[in-house]
């Protein structure tokens, strides 16, 4: 290579962590686009999603994981396999701990265990440090965890709320890539089809408007995607969807009275898939109970959660 080419680096970082410590928030942050759904309720991620960041000498291709934590259901196991598996071929892991945490509590151990045996750097990367009071956290935090990760590369505090510390974390990344062409095409930021955004798009109405058990209980399935793209004739993005429960009581708590809160979902879904397609959206949604599909192998396959 002569003085004249520039470096390029490009390599693959995994977001880790237990549920709910904001690893979508922050690469959604990342790379300036929703490409996973975030709620308050834990477990909302249920897939390995990878996106693209294109930098003028980088691409770093990330990797959101689903929380990892004492798995209860073979939905549960399927999700934390899913995180595990993909720490191994990484670049950089970054394990995305919360600002205010004082003590180990057992899904940290759970992470904790995993990064003993992987070989990959690990970032620890403090999150939520707009809540963390005066300062932002970093040194208790690293305290905390830092003796504990044998591969420890050094420990960031940001916000994915505030986008505070992010450009810090991406230099840091940074020097963990390898030399090498880019991964991914320059227009490619999500490795998911546009129907996978929607069905997800739609679980996480689900999950903003129900509460308890029900969050847990709920998958969506798109049956029917027709874009206006794929079919010249239409002039709207036609889309059948359905949103299972594993019990009756479920399925009349999403209807809500009247239909309101189906109603609801449907319409806040709708103009958000509106908004990332850039088309109109004709949404046929529906509710099916189908008791046990989070122990159903086949189900997890069917709904696009156990992959591969
Ligand atoms: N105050 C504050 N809240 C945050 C921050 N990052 C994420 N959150 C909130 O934390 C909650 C969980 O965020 P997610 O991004 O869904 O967390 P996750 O780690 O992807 O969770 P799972 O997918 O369930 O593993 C949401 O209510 C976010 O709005 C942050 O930097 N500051
Ligand atoms: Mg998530």
């Amino acid at each position: 290579m002569d003085e004249t080419t520039p470096l390029f680096r490009a390599g693959t970082v995994v977001l880790a962590g237990r549920p709910n410590a904001g690893k979508s928030s922050l690469v959604n942050r990342l790379v300036g686009a929703k490409v996973s759904i975030v709620s308050d309720k834990p477990q909302t991620t249920r897939n390995a999603i990878r996106s693209v960041l294109n930098g003028p000498s980088y691409q770093i291709v990330f990797v959101d994981t689903p929380g990892i934590h004492e798995a209860k259901s073979k939905l549960g196991t399927t999700l934390v396999h899913a995180a595990a598996e993909s720490m191994d071929s990484a670049d950089l892991v970054c394990y995305i701990v919360e600002a205010g945490d004082r003590k180990v509590g057992g899904e940290d151990e759970e992470i904790l265990s995993i990064l003993s045996e992987v070989d990959s750097p690990v970032l620890l990367v403090v999150n939520k440090s707009d809540l963390a009071g005066r300062g932002d956290g970093l040194t208790p935090v690293r305290d905390l965890y830092g003796e504990r990760i044998p591969s420890l590369a050094g420990a960031v505090a940001v916000s994915a709320r505030t986008g505070q510390g992010l450009d810090a974390l991406v230099e840091r990344m940074l020097a963990f890539l390898p030399e090498g062409p880019p991964l991914y095409d320059e227009d490619i930021f999500v490795d998911r089809p546009e129907k996978f955004l929607a069905s997800e798009i739609i679980r996480e109405k689900v999950l903003l408007l129900s509460h308890q058990e029900v969050p847990h209980s709920a998958a969506v399935e798109v049956e029917d995607y027709k874009s206006p793209e794929e079919y010249p004739e239409r002039k709207v993005l036609y889309i059948r969807a359905t949103i299972y429960v594993e019990r009756e009581g479920q399925r009349r708590i999403l209807l809500g009275d009247k239909g309101a809160r189906i109603r609801e979902i449907g319409r806040l879904s709708r103009l958000e898939i509106e908004e990332f397609t850039g088309h109109r959206v004709y949404l046929d949604l529906w509710i099916k109970v189908r008791p046990g599909w989070k122990q159903s192998e086949a189900d997890l396959r069917r709904l696009g959660i156990r992959e591969g």
